[in-house]
Formats: C-alpha cells, structure tokens, sequence
C-alpha cells in the first residue's frame, strides 16, 4: 500500500559539491530523508518505470536509509532497483553498474571522506544515467523541488531481507540484490594488464593499501590480493565499518597517518596506498615518498599509453582549477588539451561524455578517466602499479624522472576548518572587492600577475558556473587559490591552495612548506586569513 504523508519544505535540502551533506541526525530527523528523496524524484521529473541503482558506504544510517529509499523509490512506480548487498556499493562501483546496466540513475549514500556515526556525517547524492553526479541545472531543480514538496509518497512495507544476492518484490517494482565487487572488478581487469601487476607480486614486490574501515576493504581484497596475488595482508582496515572504526577516512598524510608512518619508516613495502569512505578517493605514497594527488594525476597522464586500456593515447584532461598545473605540463608535451573545471567532479561529466577528455583528477585526491564517470580510487592505484610494473622503476624513480622532465610543481593546500562562516565569507567578499586593484601590486616578495574570480563556461552545454574560487597568478611562477569548500556539514571551511613551479634541474628535493614559504606569507599578506579566522594555524595541512 502507498502511503502519502504531507510535509513542508526544509531549510538548506541544496546540494554542495557532492550531493547533500548533513550531521547524520539531521538526516534521522523524521521527514528529513524522506523530504530530500521525494524532491530528488521530483526534481528528475518522477521514476515511474525508471530503473535506479542503490548502495552506499555502509556508514552509520546506511542500512535504514536504503530501506527508506527502497519503499519510496516504490512508490513512485520505479520498474527496478538495483542495489548493492547489505545496500554497499562504492561510488565508483555505483557509476559503473549505472552504465553498465543503462539504468535511469542512482542514489548513492556517502558523506564520502566525512567521519561517521551518530555524531558523524551522512549524505545523499544522485547521480544521471552517464553514471556521473548530477550537474548543476539537476541539483538547481532538486533543489527547488525541496523548496516547494508538500507530500511524500512511501510504501508500507517490512524491510527486505538485502543480505544476499537475489530478487524481491516491493510494491510493483522489482528489487535486485547484486554483489556490489564482481561487475566493477571485472571492469578493472579489462583496463589494466593483470598479468604484469601479478608477475611485480611474484618478484616479491610488496604494498600496504589502507581501506581506512570503509567500503575499499572487500574491492581491494578482492582485486589485490584474490585477482592480483599481493600477498595476505597487503589489505588492511578491510572491513567496512559503520563508524570507520572511529576515524577519519580522508586518504592523505594528516588522516592516513599509520600508512605514512609505515612508509616512512625503515620497514616500508614498495608501495603504499589507500582510499576513503566511499572509494573515490586515493592516496598513493612510495617508499619515503610522498606523492601528491596533483603530481599523481601528471605521472599518470604522462604513463597512460604504458596501460592497455590507455595504449590509444588520451583524447585530452582535465583538471579542478585549484589543482596543480603538473598536468598542464604534461598535456603542453602530449599535444592535448587540458581543460579547468570548477571544483566538484560533476564538472568533468560533459567533457568525458564529448570525448573532450580521457583523464581527469583533482588535487582532493580524486582521479578517473572515461571507463566510469566518477572519480576511482581503486583505479588510481592499479593505475600505478601497472606503470611501475611497465616501468621496472620505484615510485621514488619514478617521480624523480618526472620531474627531471616536466619541472616540480611545489604544492599544498592548508584547510581553516570549521571557522565562523561569516568571518569565512566576509573573507572571501572582501577579497574578491579588491581583486581589480591587485595585478601589479606585490605580496612580500612575489609580484601579482594576474588576480580573478574563476567562473567556468561549460564548453558542452554552454552553463557558466561563477564565484569558484580566487585565483591568484604571480610573476616568480606561483599561483595561489582561496575558496570555501561545499562538503562540510559544521561552520565553513576556507581551503588555500599553494603552488610553486620549479623548472630543475636544481632545486627538485625541497620541503615542500619551505619552497612554499613566500606563497604562504603571500597568502597571510594578502587578507589576514590568520588574524580574520582567530586561528593561528591551519588545521590540516597536505
Ligand atoms: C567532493 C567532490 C570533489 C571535490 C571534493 C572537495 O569529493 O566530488 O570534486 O574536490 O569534494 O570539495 P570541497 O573543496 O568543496 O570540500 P568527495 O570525495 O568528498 O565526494
């Protein structure tokens, strides 16, 4: 039976970067999910006789909320739903399976690298039938949906048993329950050469991949250690946790701080890497090395053709625009193009779909190509290991010959977080009143350039997008960005973004902070990010 509960609009149901992101107990509030859901199908013009895909990271609130949206996706007369069992599905399985099985779209359930738990974050996102997130012209109607709901519609229904593969029945529509690791790991298997990566583990090639308890855990085992033969134990914090077992499963030095301990230390395997809460995010870290996701992405656009699934050459990249110009530089040798996006990988959904771009990455550790249309970390790291086993070199190596080719791009973002959102805002207004008068002026000992405020026509679609960050360009080629981030669920977060070029052959060993250290004071010169946010220090720095 269809229930039809009436409702009113609530406050906020706009979509950030990716989907929306709340305190998970605002998510628990009576009506607060239902709401959001029913303006998701409305906003996408209903789901009768639609077919969807379903799963999330497991996170605290998963489980109950993969129901909720079962028996409403029910109601509005969708034909099936796909879901992943137990309602897991990482993201980038989720893309694929929507592709892979032309459904309609789907709702994943992520706070993505955002603590779980009661006191953790939740977050709903939709993506469209490409398999990529929503872009802006549909979050802009879910939205407005949100503001207008009046009713939503819920069947009556005891749960459904979603432990193991198989069908059931809801209402009229008819609900798959898949394994959420086999379709996404055979789609691994025809991108990389599985026969190469197996014979670096039998040479005795050793890595570490930190799940961090999120939903990477049985993915990597799978591929890792069943398909690829790293040995037992290679994978670790596998299994996913509705917690994250307390932490933050945000794959970067500061979070992931256990991998970094062991790859710094005397004991470290070849190879270290790990992912987050919803599997779309990677960190990959050599012996001793730190490699950062902008620098990353370059060496794997510049590696692509040594991978079977890229050996035809990439078609063009793209990049968010806070992230380094690394791959710029690669792109300038290749002879393509390499297009700036806004941050948030909805973005690049238009540039894959054109065949405008075949890689593209961010300097939020997010990296994909064209095979799904969310960013993979999984892929990212099979990605590497299939470049070192082509390249017989270590990450170390690696890097070093990259930088030998290409120069350094010096780069680090520093995160104020959770600051008072009107002192962040007042911050970023500000600035952007004085960015006329800035071109010419100098901050300590770096000269201006050029200052904007970075918009971006989508060159598929014609939409403009505005206000996407403070770009800040200076002659002694640096470049500085300022922008509030659009995932965080407390307060604002003013994220900087810092990069030096290098070109070499000197000077391709600093400390990273240090060669950034006239950026930095530039940063601080230009709008007392220190003294306006009452913190003396950002609080992460990667
Ligand atoms: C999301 C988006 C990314 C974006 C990141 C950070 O990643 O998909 O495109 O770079 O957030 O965004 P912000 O700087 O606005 O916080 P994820 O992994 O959280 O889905």
């Amino acid at each position: 039976m269809i229930k039809t509960i009436p409702t009113r609009p609530i406050d906020g149901q706009k979509p950030g970067t990716s989907g929306l992101r709340k305190k998970t107990r605002i998510f628990q509030d009576p009506g607060y999910l239902e709401n959001f859901v029913q303006s998701i199908w409305n906003g996408i013009g209903g789901l009768e006789g639609k077919v969807l895909v379903l799963g999330g990271d497991g996170r605290f609130f998963n489980a109950q909320a993969a129901q909720i949206i079962l028996r409403m996706a029910a109601a509005a007369g969708a034909a099936r739903v796909i879901v992943g069992r137990d309602g897991l599905l990482s993201t980038p399985a989720a893309s694929h399976l929507i592709r892979e099985r032309g459904a309609d779209g789907g709702v994943i359930l992520s706070a993505s690298h955002n603590p779980g738990g009661p006191d953790g974050d939740f977050g709903v996102k939709y993506n469209i039938a490409n398999g990529g997130p929503a872009p802006e012209p549909v979050t802009e109607a879910i939205f407005r949906a949100s503001q207008e709901v009046t009713q939503y519609h819920i069947v009556t229904a005891p749960d459904l048993d979603l432990s193991s593969p198989g069908t059931a029945r809801l209402h009229r529509t008819e609900v798959e329950i898949i394994d959420p690791v086999g379709d996404y790991a055979d789609l691994m298997e025809t991108l990389f050469d599985f026969t190469a990566i197996r014979a670096l583990f039998v040479g005795g090639f050793r890595m570490r991949f930190d799940a961090m308890h999120a939903i990477t855990g049985p993915y990597a085992r799978e591929i890792l250690q069943d398909r690829l033969g790293a040995p037992e134990g290679s994978v670790v914090n596998a299994t996913p946790l509705p917690d994250f077992g307390g932490g933050h499963p945000d794959p970067n030095p500061v979070w992931a701080h256990d991998l970094m301990t062991l790859m710094m230390g005397a004991q470290a395997p070849d190879f270290g890497a790990a992912s987050d809460g919803d599997g779309d995010r990677n960190m990959v870290v050599g012996r001793g090395l730190y490699v950062t996701p902008s620098d990353s992405l370059a060496v794997i656009a510049a590696n692509a053709h040594l991978v079977p699934g890229y050996a035809a050459g990439l078609k063009g990249v793209a990049r968010s625009m806070p992230s380094s110009t690394a791959l710029d530089r690669v792109a300038g040798e290749l002879g393509i193009a390499c297009h700036a996006t806004p941050t948030g990988w909805k973005f690049f959904g238009n540039l894959l779909d054109a065949g405008l771009a075949t890689l593209c990455g961010e300097e939020s550790a997010g990296t994909g190509s064209d095979h799904i249309r969310e960013k993979d970390g999984l892929w990212a790291v099979l990605m590497w290991l299939n470049i070192l086993a082509a390249r017989r070199q270590s990450v170390a190596e690696v890097m070093t010959a990259h930088w030998q080719r290409f120069g350094r791009n010096y780069y680090s973002r520093h995160d104020y977080e959770e600051v008072d959102a009107a002192a962040a805002n007042a911050l970023v207004s500000d600035l952007r009143a004085r960015l006329d008068q800035l071109a010419g002026t100098r901050l300590g000992q770096l000269r201006v350039l050029e200052a904007e405020d970075f918009s971006y026509r989508d060159p598929v679609d014609g939409s403009v997008t505005t206000q996407q960050g403070i770009q800040i360009r200076f002659a002694e080629d640096a470049r500085l960005v300022l922008r509030l981030s659009g995932t965080g669920t407390a307060g604002a977060t003013l994220r900087v973004y810092l990069e030096r070029f290098v070109a070499g052959p000197e000077g391709l060993d600093a400390e990273p902070q240090a060669a950034l250290a006239e950026v930095i004071a530039a940063a601080e010169a230009l709008c007392g990010i220190r003294t306006r946010l009452g913190r003396t220090a950002p609080d992460v720095v990667t």
